[in-house]
């Protein structure tokens, strides 16, 4: 066994595992792990934004886009404290990373040397991070490493897949002693588990029977690589597709078989035949509370009188909100691959949907004719329509749109038409501010060929705007259109609907008189070598973008957008014990209340 120093052996073993980037920035704690970095700089590259919380974005979006992990590397106490809310988003929206931090040297535990965590228990940021994770380790010595770096892989990309975390203590980067090298982790997907015959053969016969049937895809569908499967799937059984943030794109949205999104900020379409179906087939998903009408009957879904097909890969999400008629622990590739082979076996049969389609159309049409004329309209500010539109238009269908958070994203739940998986990028579970306007340089390093535009409100991008320096530093030729409307309007919006009309604290002013405050994002942009334009009339956004997505550098375009457009909700979100609201397009459905038709 070859003698090694610890920070030898995880740079060797980040390579074996095919990990081309560590993002991270260096502290004391892991200054003993940049030297093992520079001497394998041919072979994997160090990328140090300048915030940890950017580091983890990034290794998100990049795990997203390519299905393939990257490590952080933070150092101890302040450091590592900074990647809590990014794991926050990887964990709850099931992406991958290696979590490198660093520890204070074991010699020292309990002696409250500098920026250890030690109140409860010593080197403690284990417990910190612990909640966020899938698991952490902690090895003391160096003989320990080889053991924590395989289990650590092996668990970051088995089942469902999320971040794990390697605490490492500064003289154990800095240690030497006979180790072997663990063999690498199998990559995403290697095993893949399936339903039994059983489970199968009933699906199917409920598949055939129903009359009103929807699927409704999530992450899970992304992460198994099941797009081609599903399509097929909702193709053959001519069965209508809701799509969850992280599920879209894997089935064409343009396909008139596809709804959009459910929920207070879903398609109409999506929210009527969600809560007028007499089949789920859920797929990946989880029925989280905003693309469940917080679960009140009748407004996106109607369980327990519509019958659920529920299959994750996680037994924890079935049944944590419905209880399936039918639950499949399975992945979601192999369940679909197991429905078509058994539709084949028995020759084909489906069932038939021609009515609930036509139905369906026509609440198309509807949804289309309260929506369409705002997408014509042009004004300044700009309305938000036509920012969605001409983003629709310009940008290519391969192209990566990297959301933020806020209302400008429920824009993009509403009317985004993604064409391909992995093209959308979403905050979902955790809806962490700065994921988007960080991670879109993570989905550049992934996929350096495809356009890459980030839509990031003014709040999102002041909480990050450090990122023009890493992509100027890294030549990472991203796009961020600053959704500038001057305040946290999502939550101004909550504020002034359930709380008379009241705003304070949402809004960004200067002075007594209130002006709209927020500085001038070009020429910050500009200040940090960032070219950049500001665009205040909607007649001018389009040809802006186009010019920013040729030009193949950073660029920021400050887009001056309508706060008092707001989405139109076709179902609705609950925060007890406030009221909610109605949907304002579209009604609450019982099938007790109104005969089926
Ligand atoms: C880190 C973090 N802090 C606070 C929130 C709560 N929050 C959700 S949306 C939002 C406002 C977003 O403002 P902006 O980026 O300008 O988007 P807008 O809603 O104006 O389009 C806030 C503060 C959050 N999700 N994440
Ligand atoms: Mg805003």
């Amino acid at each position: 066994m070859p003698k090694m120093k610890g920070a030898e052996l995880i740079t060797e073993y980040l390579i074996a595992n095919r990990i081309p980037y560590v993002f991270g920035i260096c502290g004391h704690g892991n200054v003993g792990m940049l030297d093992p970095l520079y001497q394998a700089r041919d072979r994997i590259t160090l990328i140090s934004p300048r915030h940890e919380q950017v580091a983890a974005h990034m290794a998100d979006a990049y795990f997203r886009i390519k299905h393939e992990p990257v490590a952080t590397l933070t150092s101890c106490g302040p450091g590592s404290c900074n990647i809590i809310m990014p794991l926050a988003c990887a964990l709850t929206d099931s992406s991958a990373m290696l979590a490198i931090t660093a520890n204070v040297p074991t010699s020292q535990f309990n002696r409250s040397p500098f920026q250890e965590i030690n109140k409860h228990f010593q080197a403690d940021f284990v417990n910190i991070v612990r909640p966020v994770v899938k698991r952490s380790y902690q090895p003391t010595r160096v003989d320990m490493l080889p053991l924590a770096l395989r289990q650590a892989t092996m668990t970051m990309l088995s089942g469902r897949p999320g971040p794990v975390n390697v605490d490492v203590p500064f003289n154990v980067f800095q240690e030497e002693d006979d180790v072997a090298m663990p063999p690498p982790a199998p990559p995403l997907n290697a095993q893949r588990s399936g339903a039994s015959p059983e489970e199968v053969s009933g699906a199917l016969d409920m598949i055939v029977e129903a009359q009103r049937p929807v699927i409704f895809i999530g992450h899970g569908v992304t992460l198994s690589e099941a797009s081609r499967e599903l399509t097929e799937f909702a193709r053959k059984f001519a069965i209508p597709v809701i799509s969850s943030p992280n599920g879209m794109g894997c089935f064409d949205m343009a396909d008139p078989l596809s709804l959009g999104f459910i929920g207070r900020n879903g398609a109409f379409p999506a929210n009527e035949a969600g809560r007028r179906a007499d089949l789920v087939v859920a797929i990946g998903a989880r029925f989280d509370d905003r693309s469940a009408s917080s679960w009140m009957p009748g407004y996106s879904w109607n369980f327990p009188s519509t019958r659920l097909i529920h299959a994750d890969i996680d037994a924890a999400e079935l049944g944590r909100n419905y209880p399936p008629d039918l639950g499949i622990l399975a992945d979601a590739r192999t369940f679909l691959r197991q429905l078509l082979a058994e539709s084949d076996r028995r020759g084909g049969k489906r069932g038939n949907t021609d009515a609930w389609l036509a139905d369906i159309a026509k609440w198309r049409v509807e949804w289309d004719k309260f929506t369409r004329p705002n997408f014509e309209l042009h004004a300044s500010p700009i309305r938000p329509e036509r920012i969605v539109a001409d983003c629709q238009a310009v940008l290519p269908d391969d192209a990566i749109l990297a959301c933020d958070v806020g209302v400008n994203h429920n824009w993009y739940m509403q009317f985004w038409n993604a064409r391909k998986p992995q093209t959308m990028l979403n905050s979902w579970g955790f809806s962490g501010m700065g994921f988007g306007t960080a991670g879109a340089l993570g989905a550049k390093l992934a996929a350096p060929d495809r356009p890459v535009v980030a839509i990031a409100g003014d709040g999102c991008f002041t909480m990050v705007p450090h990122v023009l320096c890493t992509a100027i530093e890294y030549d990472i030729p991203v796009v961020w259109v600053i959704w500038n409307n001057f305040g946290w309007v999502s939550i101004r919006d909550i504020q002034l609907g359930m709380f008379g009309g009241r705003e304070h604290g949402t809004m960004f002013h200067q002075g007594d008189n209130k002006k709209p405050y927020n500085p001038d994002f070009a020429a910050w942009a500009k200040a940090a070598g960032v070219e950049a334009m500001t665009i205040t009339r909607s007649q001018d956004f389009k040809a802006a973008l186009e010019h920013a997505v040729k030009s193949g550098k950073p660029f920021v375009l400050d887009v001056r957008v309508d706060a008092e457009v707001r989405p139109p909700s076709t179902g609705a979100w609950e925060l007890p014990p406030t009221p909610h609201k109605e949907p304002v397009f579209g009604r609450r459905w019982l099938p007790d209340a109104v005969p089926v038709k």
